[in-house]
Formats: structure tokens, C-alpha cells, sequence
């Protein structure tokens, strides 16, 4: 059977033509009275029908390969405005541009309507984007499954210089890129209480039942014919649940109480970066996209296949951190309680399947669950985890027998008051592959956190550095450096095979390119002058050194000690002490948690010296500073092709990764950082001259804590640091306390160390030529942090995946 309009053609007529029918069809109306929502949608519509043919397609591929499929798992995805990629990816951004001016539409009006899923809090989330991008453009059968969040990530604002936090009604207006696909629907079970069958088996009657509705989007790859999709469940209440007798005798909130209580489950994205947060509702909710998920998979494993053995041959289940882990024993209790499998040959399939991704060293961001709860919400899943955990024991007793410190050490349920399920150890039982996201956080793990692990399986833990996509973060978000790469390498190749922009190298020292490479930066600058005029009322200058941190507002991050700086440059511009003063224009992003006083203290004083060093007239012809409010990938997209100088300033040993440092680098910004996360990769493939290193090492950070780390004598040595500390104790009285009796994260032990390397980046500015030269090799050598090798990465050393071509 042939379809209708398998390839809409890409001329700006048949696109105009293609729109005008979907605002007829699908919003019922006309250029003329249409709204501008209506064109949006239509515009949106048009666009996504021209990805359609080729998701029928890799479907069908798919279907005829009977391939391994990646299945990545993830409570959180970030996937930025969905327009400007399907745009680029279907090849219809130009015929869309003169289709639009021939209807009279303006695309930057459209473009503005287009919301961008914030189903996320951070780098973990936008690291799952990425990864499904590379996915799909290196041909990689693959479905990322996850949750549709009612609201989002909370939309920041400022008030007074405090966050805000509103909803964020990401759906409010409808949203065309999604298929809803509620044939597909998933019962998800909740409380209640087991039953025995035979043997090991037991049955499991839930006490309640909710209902996972599956929507999906595409997830097209750049320049090839393969798209994947995103499956993301919506909870719903089963359709018996609208109590009509009790709406009928006037109780309206009674009546749907039911209702509320199922659909809360997917009602909004907990707003928690990296602090372990016990909440029953969250637990439900990994629960329900976990189960939601490995049905889905299991329904998709029996279109071509029959055999239970065949399974850990088709399916690789990736987990994004420990929020889907509640999988391995949902998995077990599948196989064993309702398909009959014998719990060994059920534990070696579950094993087989499973590989865990851990994103952080924090051990307050490491989950673990009361068991009471587990218990009481997931009865059969604690039974299996407890069998898992006994099996699991005995093994360690086998290898160290007589050793209960190792038992306790290892051990899945952590006693104590109460005892708690520790997710992480769940996570490395049931797993084939473990791995951290950079080499050093990759060896701190295997060093410190899952020691223990490490050293009864080696073979099991991994290291897989992080990467970005080029194409969201280098080509969507700075066109000007994309075209200037293009010219310079003849072809845009490079956007699939990123290592091609060692070809840049030799352009480092042209002149004529480095002048050509300044002015692209001058006018990304430009357009973050106008964008921060218009959203903070403070005019940046275009000609200063723009320089940039952007990412989650936490402690370990140390936001703090960059403010401190600002503080320093202040005080010496005002003291007329400007021999190692270039102008800059500081940049912040970031939210926080919103329960997370100590940081929301930190944006409040950052927002305070903004405005101090703004106002002053002696002093902002130097320095401005300005805080975006709302960072998202759209700020990022804005911010990162303006950014000089990037701030990767966490205390070593802390930041699992960074990916925001490679975003950076690629767009030609110089690192100011520690030997942190992902900076020691950057640095070693940048050159160290090309890299502005300064602060305490991991060993070093551990010897100061040994000897008995007292901030309060760095304080009291340098005069510099006293009289910051002195004005932040008068703006922020507590802040102060906090450094001066518990710093935790050092800043006053790197303190001087950072403030000594910024006078070096002042003077490396001065050297206009210099500068433009590292910053040209630090885009010709960041090839390295692309998402596609990310994604070999795992294909060779943990899923054994294979491409599978689409044909034309
Ligand atoms: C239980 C609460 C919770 C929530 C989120 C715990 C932990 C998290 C994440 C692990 C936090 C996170 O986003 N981690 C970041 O992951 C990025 C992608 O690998 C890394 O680049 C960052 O360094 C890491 O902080």
C-alpha cells in the first residue's frame, strides 16, 4: 500500500500551500482571521508532516531488522524549543522563511510562540536530550521513555532580587509537535498486598490502579533518514472514576477526588537538583514511568519476538541515574510472577538488560527509600528486593567470609533508625554495566562512592565522558560561527563528525580569519546586549569581555566565589587600581531549588552586587553584571555564543561532569577552571595554554581537610579577601558567617588562587590576537566532546549496538 504525500516537497510554494491546508483542516480557519496561535500551530504541523515520512520509515526499517533497541529510561529530559530543530533537520528552514514572507507571517514572531519542554532540572536532563539526538543521527534503533509533566521546571523570576518561582503551563496552548497514542495505555498498580503462588512466586493485588496514557515526539537525526521518538506518560484515572452520584448530590470536589488523586501522579517535575528528596509522590512517580515503560517494551519485544530468551538480545535498558531504578525489580516481578520464569533465569535476563548511568558524587544526591514505604506502596517490589538482597549477600559472604563490614557496607538496604532501600547499590546488583560521566568522576566513583562494587566487579564499572549536540549547541544556537566553520572547512560535515573542526587549526594564526572570528563574537555579544537591555534594563557593552556562568545554583558549583570576584574588581575600580581591569559584562543563569535557602541567599547577594556595580558611575564603565532570570536551553542558546570567558569553578571533586564547559568551548569561550568533572578532559584536549587552570586539586582538597581546614585564618592572611568578606557581611550578614565558620566548599581556600588567574585572563584579553587564537583552538579541539562519540562510547563499551540504516 503507498501513502498519500509520502515526501512533501521543499519548494517555498508547496510549503505555503502545505500550511495554509493545515489551518484549514486542523485549526478550521483562514490567513485571514487566523490567530497567531493559529499559524503557529499550522506552521509547526507543516514542518512535523515533513518528519513523518521518515519516522514511517524507520519504523519500517525497525520492524524488518528486528534489532537490538536502546530503551533509555529518564525521569527528566530538557529538550529545548522543538521548531528550530525540526527546521533544521527536515531541511525545510529556508523554504519555510520565504513561505512565511509570502503569507505575510513573521517567522520570530512564530518562533516565539514555540515553548520549549522543560520536562527537566538540569544537566541530567539536557544530557538525555543530547544523547537521543546523537541516537538517532548515528542510525541507533532507540526510544527514550520518560514522563509528561503537566508543568515543568518553575519559571524563575526576580523580586527584589529573590527567586520566584511561577508554574510553568508548558501545555497551556495545546502543543503540536506531539502523538497521542491512547490504544496504547498501561495499568500501573499501586498499595495493596501479595498473595502466594508457588514457589517463589507471589501474586500482587494492588489496591489502586492508575492508568499511563503515552504521547510521543520525534526525535529526528541530522542528516540521515533515521527518526526516533520520545515516549512520555501522562497518568490518568481509569474511566469509573468520576463518582456521578456524588456530583449529582452537589459534593463537585468529592466527586472527583479520585480523579485528582491518580493525575497528580504526573502533575509536575520536582524542582530538586541534586538533593535526595523522600517524597511519596515521587516515588510514584518513578514506579509509574518505570512500569509504564518496560510494559511498552515488552509489548514492542513481542511484535518480532516470542522467546524470554531472546530478550536481553533485543532490549538494552539504560538508567539515567537511580530515578528509574525501581525497573530491575518491576522487571523481576513481570517475569517471575506473571510470565512463570524461575527466579535465576529471570535474575540473569534482568542483569543482562539493565546498565546504570550514576551523575553524581554528592552523597546527599545518592536516593535512598524507607523501606516502610516501599512496603506499603510497592509490596511485592520490597519482597523482591529483599530476595535480590539476600542472594546478592551471600555471594559477598562467599567472598569475604566473615566480614560483616563488608555486608554492611554493600548491602541494598542500609540499617539504621529505619532501614532504607539504597537505590544506587540496586542499581550495580541489577546492572550488566556501570558508568560515570567523565574519567575522573568515573575513577572517584569506583574510587570512593562504589568502592566496595568496584572491587568485587571490576569488570562492570565503565567510564563514559558526557558530550553536547552540535547541532542544538553549536549550528541552532550560533548560525554566524556555524557558516564562518562551514566557509573555512569547505563543507558542513563537520556537524556530523565533529572532529572535523580540526581543520580549524590552521586558521588560528590567519589574521584575516581571527578578525572574521572577533566579529562573530561582536555581534553574538550584540544580540545578548539587546536581549539583556530588554529583559533587565542593563545595557551591556558589546566590546567587553563577556563572561559567563550558567548552570544550577548550588553551593558545591560555588556561584559564590565568582561573586566574590566581582566584589575585588569592584573595590580596586573604585580604589583607581585598574592596571589588571579589562572591561566585562558578568553573565548568570541558573535557578534553585526552591527550598534551598543557602543558595537562594547566594542568588540574592549576586543580584545585590549586580545592581551596586551597575549603579555605580565610577565603576560600570568597567563592569556590568547581569542575571537572566529564567535560564532554560532557549538562555543558553542566547548566552553561549557570546561567552569569552567560561566559569567552571566547582570545588574539585564535586562536579560529576559539566556540560555547559563543553558548550562553552565549542563556541570558542576559555575555560577559567578547576580540575573538576569534564574541565580536565577540556583541558588536556584544548592545551593547558589555552586554559586558565587555578585552585585546589582533589588530593589537595582532601590534605587541607585533614590538617583542619580553618577559612577563617585565610580570612585573617589576606587583606583583599578581608575586605570582601566584609562587604558581603554587611549585604549578606549570614553569608559571611557561613564563609568565615563553615565553608564547606573552600571558597576562601581558593580564593586567592581564582582572583590571581582572573588578573591573568585581564591580561591574556589584552592580547587581541592571542586570545582570538586560543579561542579558535578551543572550538578545533572540542570535537572530542560531541554527543555522537558519547554515543559510540556507550555502543562499543556497553550496549553492543549496531546502526541501522533507513533507506531513501
Ligand atoms: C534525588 C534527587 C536528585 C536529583 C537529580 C539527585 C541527583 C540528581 C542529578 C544526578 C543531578 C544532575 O543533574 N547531575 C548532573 O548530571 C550532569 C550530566 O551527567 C553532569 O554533567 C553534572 O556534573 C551533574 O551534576
Amino acid at each position: 500500500m503507498t501513502y498519500v504525500t509520502p515526501h512533501p516537497s521543499n519548494t517555498p510554494g508547496d510549503f505555503g500551500r502545505d500550511l495554509l491546508s493545515n489551518l484549514y483542516y486542523q485549526r478550521g480557519t483562514t490567513l485571514e482571521s487566523a490567530s497567531a496561535q493559529d499559524a503557529y500551530h499550522s506552521l509547526a504541523l507543516t514542518v512535523r508532516d515533513r518528519l513523518v515520512d521518515r519516522y514511517i520509515r524507520t519504523a519500517a526499517a525497525h520492524y524488518q531488522a528486528n534489532p537490538r533497541f536502546i530503551y533509555y529510561l529518564s525521569a527528566e529530559y530538557m529538550l529545548g524549543k522543538q521548531l528550530d530543530q525540526n527546521l533544521l533537520y527536515s531541511g525545510t528552514a529556508d523554504c519555510a522563511r520565504s513561505a512565511l514572507a509570502g503569507l505575510g507571517l513573521s517567522p520570530a514572531e512564530l518562533d516565539a510562540l514555540d515553548v520549549e519542554p522543560g520536562l527537566g532540572n538540569g544537566g541530567l536532563g539536557r544530557l538525555a536530550a543530547c544523547l537521543l539526538d546523537a541516537m538517532a543521527t548515528l542510525d541507533i534503533p532507540a526510544v527514550g521513555y520518560g514522563i509528561r509533566y503537566d508543568f515543568g521546571i518553575f519559571k524563575q523570576a526576580f523580586e527584589d532580587g529573590a527567586q520566584v518561582e511561577r508554574p510553568d503551563d508548558w501545555t497551556f496552548y495545546g502543543n503540536p509537535w506531539e502523538f497521542h497514542a491512547s490504544d496504547d495505555q498501561q495499568t500501573v498498580g499501586f498499595y495493596g498486598h501479595t498473595e502466594p503462588l508457588d514457589g517463589v512466586r507471589k501474586s500482587w493485588v494492588p489496591g489502586e490502579i492508575v492508568m499511563g496514557e503515552p504521547s510521543h515526539m520525534l526525535v529526528p537525526g541530522y542528516a540521515t533518514s533515521t527518526v526516533n521518538i520520545i515516549r512520555l506518560w501522562r497518568a490518568r484515572a481509569s474511566r469509573e472514576s468520576f463518582d456521578l452520584s456524588r456530583f449529582g448530590a452537589g459534593q463537585y470536589g468529592e466527586a472527583v477526588e479520585e480523579i485528582v488523586r491518580s493525575e497528580n501522579i504526573s502533575k509536575v517535575l520536582y524542582p530538586d537538583d541534586s538533593t535526595e528528596l523522600g517524597r511519596e509522590l515521587r516515588l510514584k512517580q518513578q514506579h509509574f514511568l518505570v512500569t509504564c515503560a518496560l510494559r511498552d517494551i515488552v509489548r514492542r519485544f513481542r511484535l518480532r519476538n516470542s522467546d524470554w530468551d531472546d530478550f536481553a538480545g533485543k532490549v538494552v535498558i539504560q538508567l539515567n541515574d537511580t530515578h528509574p531504578v525501581m525497573a530491575i525489580a518491576e522487571l523481576m516481578r513481570m517475569l517471575v510472577d506473571e510470565e512463570g520464569l524461575e527466579w535465576d533465569h529471570a535474575w540473569s535476563i534482568t542483569r543482562r538488560v539493565f546498565a546504570y548511568t550514576c551523575h553524581t558524587l554528592l552523597p546527599e544526591a545518592l536516593e535512598t527509600w524507607p523501606v516502610r514505604l516501599v512496603q506499603r506502596l510497592l509490596p511485592r517490589h520490597m519482597e523482591i528486593i529483599f530476595l535480590i538482597n539476600h542472594l546478592f549477600l551471600r555471594e559477598v559472604s562467599a567472598r569475604y567470609p566473615g566480614d560483616d563490614g563488608k555486608l554492611r557496607e554493600l548491602s541494598i538496604i542500609a540499617e539504621g533508625d529505619e532501614q532504607r532501600v539504597r537505590m544506587a547499590h540496586l542499581a550495580v546488583v541489577g546492572s550488566s554495566a556501570v558508568n560515570g560521566v567523565a574519567e575522573l568522576h568515573s575513577r572517584l566513583l569506583a574510587a570512593t562512592t562504589l568502592h566496595g562494587f568496584a572491587e568485587l566487579w571490576p569488570g562492570r564499572f565503565h567510564n563514559v565522558t558526557n558530550g553536547v549536540s552540535p547541532r542544538r549547541f553549536v549550528r541552532l544556537a550560533n548560525p554566524r560561527l556555524s557558516e564562518l566553520i562551514t566557509e573555512r572547512l569547505g563543507d558542513d560535515r563537520w556537524l556530523s563528525d565533529l572532529d572535523r573542526l580540526g581543520g580549524l587549526e590552521s586558521a588560528a594564526d590567519d589574521p584575516e580569519f581571527q578578525e572574521r572570528w572577533r566579529q562573530v563574537k561582536r555581534l553574538n555579544r550584540q544580540d545578548l546586549a539587546d536581549q539583556a537591555l530588554a529583559t533587565t534594563g542593563v545595557a551591556l557593552d558589546p566590546d567587553a569581555l563577556c563572561d559567563v556562568m550558567i548552570k544550577r545554583f548550588h553551593e558545591y558549583k560555588r556561584q559564590l566565589l565568582r561573586v566574590l570576584h566581582v566584589v575585588v574588581m569592584h573595590h580596586r575600580i573604585r580604589r583607581g587600581e585598574v592596571a589588571d581591569v579589562v572591561p566585562r559584562s558578568i553573565v548568570f543563569g541558573g535557578k534553585a531549588a526552591p527550598g534551598y535557602y543557602a543558595a537562594k541567599r547566594i542568588m540574592q547577594l549576586a543580584n545585590t552586587v549586580a545592581g551596586m556595580v551597575n549603579e555605580d558611575p565610577a565603576v560600570s564603565p568597567y563592569l556590568k553584571m547581569i542575571f537572566l532570570p529564567d535560564y532554560n536551553v532557549s538562555r543558553a542558546q542566547l548566552i553561549i555564543p557570546a561567552a569569552d570567558l567560561s566559569e567552571q569553578i566547582s570545588l574539585a571533586g564535586k562536579e560529576a561532569s559539566g556540560t555547559s564547559n563543553m558548550k562553552l568551548a565549542l563556541n570558542g569561550a576559555l575555560t577559567i577552571g578547576t580540575l573538576d568533572g569534564a574541565n580536565v578532559e577540556i583541558r588536556d584536549r584544548v592545551g593547558a595554554e589555552n586554559f586558565f587552570l587555578f585552585g585546589l586539586d582533589t588530593a589537595e582538597v582532601a590534605a587541607v581537610r585533614e590538617k583542619g581546614y580553618r577559612s577563617r585564618d585565610f580570612y585573617e592572611r589576606d587583606e583583599e579577601l578581608r575586605e570582601v568578606v566584609d562587604t558581603v557581611a554587611r549585604l549578606e550578614p549570614q553569608i559571611a558567617d557561613d564563609l568565615l565558620n563553615h565553608d564547606e566548599y573552600l571558597t576562601l581556600a581558593d580564593f586567592r588562587a581564582y582572583v590571581d588567574c582572573q588578573d591573568r585572563v585581564a591580561r591574556a584579553w589584552r592580547d587581541t590576537a592571542g586570545w582570538t587564537r586560543a579561542s579558535i583552538l578551543n572550538t578545533a579541539r572540542s570535537g572530542f566532546f560531541s554527543s555522537d562519540r558519547t554515543v559510540r562510547d556507550y555502543c562499543r563499551d556497553i550496549w553492543h549496538v549496531t546502526p541501522v540504516p533507513v533507506g531513501e
